[in-house]
């Protein structure tokens, strides 16, 4: 029976290196982007990957005007946020603020400038649906919500080793699939088994966690891991 510590051991040699690999499950799927806050970047990096019609997710910094880049130890008044590129013939704008909005805390006054909440909207139907689902939260808040809502700005991606933050600390198995920095940040694959891995389970369906092209032995892990 495989369990994750045993699988720890085996060489990662004898993992296959992904066969079928697919940096979008179809070439010809337009993507939109969202950008949001919502605190520490980890955790909506991987829960936004779990959800269908998401094809990548990145982490960075963006609602700021000092330093001119930002880094995580150089943040100044940038934002940890997340920039979700995905399928509008799969999910809405409207879906993603829901996901937004019941999977942080947007009452809370005490964040620093780094964690606060926040909503970046890309052109005018994203501001008024932004607007609007605001509204709806508020009517079910006894607290005012705090989140900032505010026009797009650069988004500077995080130093890569936030990108697929949970993915990475399975790094054998990462090991296996033979990503680079930029596979890891940019991919479909990278950002569907960020959510699996980070126990969105039913959320990531299985099938797409078959289309990546995983062989059997990492399917065997992932499933040992959870
Ligand atoms: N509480 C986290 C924050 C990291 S985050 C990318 C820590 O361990 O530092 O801001």
């Amino acid at each position: 029976m495989f369990s994750c510590s045993t699988m720890m051991h085996i060489p990662t040699s004898q993992f296959l290196k992904l066969s079928k690999f697919k940096p979008i499950p179809d070439p010809r799927c337009k993507t939109k982007v969202a950008t949001l806050s919502m605190g520490c970047f980890w955790g909506p990096d991987s829960l936004f990957g779990s959800i269908k019609g998401i094809m990548r997710t990145k982490v960075g910094y963006t609602g700021g005007s000092e330093p001119d880049l930002p880094t995580y130890k150089s943040i100044g008044d940038y934002i940890e946020s997340i920039e979700l590129y995905y399928d509008p013939s799969k999910i809405t704008y409207l879906d993603l603020l829901q996901v937004f909005w019941n999977n942080h805390d947007s009452t809370d006054k005490s964040s620093y400038r780094q964690y606060i909440s926040a909503i970046h909207f890309h052109d005018k139907e994203q501001e008024q649906q932004a607007r609007d689902s605001m509204k709806k939260m508020e009517e079910t808040k006894s607290n005012s919500i705090q989140t900032l809502l505010m026009p797009y700005k650069t988004f500077y991606d995080a130093e890569n080793y936030h990108q697929k933050y949970i993915l990475r600390k399975y790094k054998i198995f990462l090991e296996s699939l033979c990503l680079n920095d930029d596979e890891i940040k940019n991919t479909y694959a990278a950002c569907v088994l960020n959510g699996y891995l980070g126990g969105h389970i039913s959320e990531t369906e299985k099938v797409r966690i078959l289309d990546i092209g995983l062989s059997d032995e990492q399917l065997r892990y992932l499933e040992a891991c959870l």
